[in-house]
């Protein structure tokens, strides 16, 4: 498993390159950066690749020549990469851990190290605790308390994972369960079942009659590191990728009242069994029980609701906010699903920093079912991203057009993601903007400006009457990036005056909007785009994640814009 620390030890290359001001090294940045980006969404491992087909294999990969090539195999072969190493020596700093904190970037990280000798989080936390950041020239009290409070949020997040790291590990073990021959049903239950951006910890329901031979074979899989607690029907591991598990071994007959308990979350849980007392029963993670002990409900979840008079509900909404009781009166709203989703505005090809063709995207959609995508490759200001001029982007129009001709059974719509600059004016003239059939507008620099400034930034971009879509609106980076500060009920106003659609980023780091936000956003009567923001085909598979954000914010199917036929979503954007 060698992706995630090739990519990691590029993107930290690419960090330290982009430090060196004696030499204009854009380029050589740019492609350590697209070689990480390529690495760390690749579904085979690189060192998979190499075993199988050489230093060939891996020149295949998109944005991956010679010398990078180069530097995956010696890393695979000595597990160590001499550029990165000598790097290391003139900028001996922990560039991964610190630019994670907001407010940071390498060339700041690196100031703090040439004025303060902060190599480390530590350093950075010593350094804090004695007030040193305020003295530095360009740093000042602001930043000092700007980035202890970056820090803090860096600390509370180490303790959840990502939901887009935490669902392919409970789905790769959830397979395994089901290879072992050993049980009968398998469920992720907890927080990754209800789909929640950061997970605590998995939990994995499983019936089988065989508890001790369950157990040893979860505990000797390659992906667990130690056995934190066992007892008869329930075992808690660690896992590699830093993460615990629990998994429970149930009976057939109490698996759906299990599957419900377990699912939680907790205090949906309390609502649902005070009704479950109301009417004289009992309800427990082994059954819905009535007054002479029958277990009134079955291996099937939906029975336990059923049984206490509600609709079941997608896990999603189970965050007790009011779902409870709009079940019991059967008024649960029929929310988007991934069957009503017929196209996907946020698309990326190798016109700027995707991996793929415009016809290779548009091919890949068409055999998902999609009738049409919207290619949204970057603008100039996104410079590492490869982002185009207008020059470029004209041209790249234009093959969009000629894509069109040459496919039939899917509609390729030309727009671009458009960066909005610092004054909230759009990074291409009007006139190319006119080209397009409708234009999708996100922030991807000056990340830190002042609450008011950032308010005014993105209100006018909206209000140029330029803008279709606001791209991951709060631009955070699920334990990575806090989101802008700006204040959300003026932007949500501001949308709904303007008609700008309110995206829905299903990129699994991005969920963005997330839940909250988008209730936020549907009292101020918004609509949403719920995209993928693919960078090469496979992401297409993304979708649901954005879906079960969707889900989480009680999003119905006429709030989606990408739910609508091609000429219904043309009128939408025709303003
Ligand atoms: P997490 O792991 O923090 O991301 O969140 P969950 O929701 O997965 O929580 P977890 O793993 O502690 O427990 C799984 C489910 O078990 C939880 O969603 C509801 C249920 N549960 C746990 N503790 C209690 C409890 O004290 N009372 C009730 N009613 N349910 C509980
Ligand atoms: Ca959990
Ligand atoms: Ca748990
Ligand atoms: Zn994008």
């Amino acid at each position: 498993m060698y992706n995630s620390q090739v990519a990691g030890l590029f993107d930290e290359i690419a960090d330290m390159l982009s430090l060196d001001e004696r030499k204009d090294r854009k380029f050589e940045v740019l492609a350590y950066r697209k070689a990480a980006m390529t690495i760390s969404s690749l579904q085979e491992d690189v060192g998979d690749i190499y075993r199988k087909k050489g230093m060939y294999g891996l020149m295949e990969l998109p944005g991956v020549g010679k010398g990078i090539s180069g530097a995956i195999r010696e890393f695979i072969e000595t597990g160590r990469m001499r550029k990165y190493e000598d790097l290391k020596k003139r900028y001996p700093i922990d560039f991964k851990n610190l630019t994670r904190i907001r407010g940071l970037g390498s060339k700041r990280a690196f100031r703090l190290y040439k004025e303060l000798r902060i190599k480390s989080i530590d350093d950075l936390k010593r350094a804090l605790a004695k007030h040193r950041i305020k003295e530095l020239p360009g740093f000042g009290a602001k930043s000092e308390s700007e980035l202890s409070k970056g820090m803090e949020t860096l600390e509370l997040s180490r303790n959840r994972m990502a939901l887009g790291l935490a669902l392919p590990e409970a789905e790769l073990l959830v397979n395994r369960l089901k290879g072992s021959g050993l049980v009968d049903r398998v469920a992720i239950a907890g927080s990754t079942r209800r789909m929640k951006e950061t997970v605590g910890d998995l939990d994995i329901l499983v019936t089988s009659s065989h508890n001790e031979k369950v157990m040893d074979f979860i505990s000797r899989l390659n992906e667990v590191q130690g056995v934190t607690l066992k007892g008869p029907t329930k075992i808690t591991v660690r896992l590699k990728i830093g993460l615990s598990c629990d998994v429970r071994v149930v009976d057939d007959a109490s698996f759906g009242a299990a599957l419900q308990y377990f699912t939680g979350n907790k205090d949906h849980n309390v609502k649902v069994r005070q009704i479950a007392v109301k009417k004289g029963y009992k309800l427990n993670e082994y059954g819905l029980f009535d007054r002479k002990n029958r277990n009134l409900a079955g291996p099937d979840e939906e029975s336990v609701y059923k049984k206490l008079g509600m609709d079941i509900m997608d896990p999603e909404m189970r965050e007790d906010r009011g779902e409870v009781e709009l079940s019991l009166q059967h008024r649960l709203p029929r929310l988007v699903s991934l069957g009503d989703i017929r196209g996907d505005l946020h698309v990326h090809t190798n016109h700027s920093d995707g991996a793929n063709t415009i016809i290779e995207m548009a091919e890949a959609a068409k055999k998902i079912g999609r009738e049409y995508i919207g290619i949204t490759d970057h603008t100039k200001s996104e410079y590492v991203a490869g982002g185009m001029d207008d020059k470029k982007f004209v041209k790249h129009l234009h093959e969009i057009d000629y894509a069109n001709d040459k496919l039939d059974g899917i509609r390729i719509l030309k727009s671009a993601e458009i960066d909005i600059l610092k004054d909230g004016s759009l990074d291409l003239q009007d006139k190319t903007l006119d080209m397009m059939d409708y234009r999708l507008a996100s922030i991807h620099t000056n990340l830190n400006m002042q609450k008011e400034e950032m308010t005014r930034r993105v209100v006018k971009a909206m209000e140029s009457g330029y803008v279709d879509i606001l791209a991951h609106p709060t631009d955070r980076i699920i334990n990575v990036r806090n989101p802008i500060n700006m204040d959300l009920d003026r932007v949500f106003q501001a949308a709904a005056d303007s008609k700008v659609v309110l995206e829905i980023d299903g990129y699994p780091e991005r969920l963005d909007l997330n839940d909250e936000n988008i209730i936020k956003a549907r009292g101020y009567k918004a609509k949403f785009s719920i995209d993928t923001d693919s960078h090469r085909d496979s992401h297409y598979m993304l979708m649901k994640y954005g879906i079960s954000t969707a889900k989480r914010g009680w999003v119905t199917p006429d709030l989606v814009v990408n739910a609508l036929p091609l000429d219904k979503l043309m009128k939408q954007f025709r303003k």
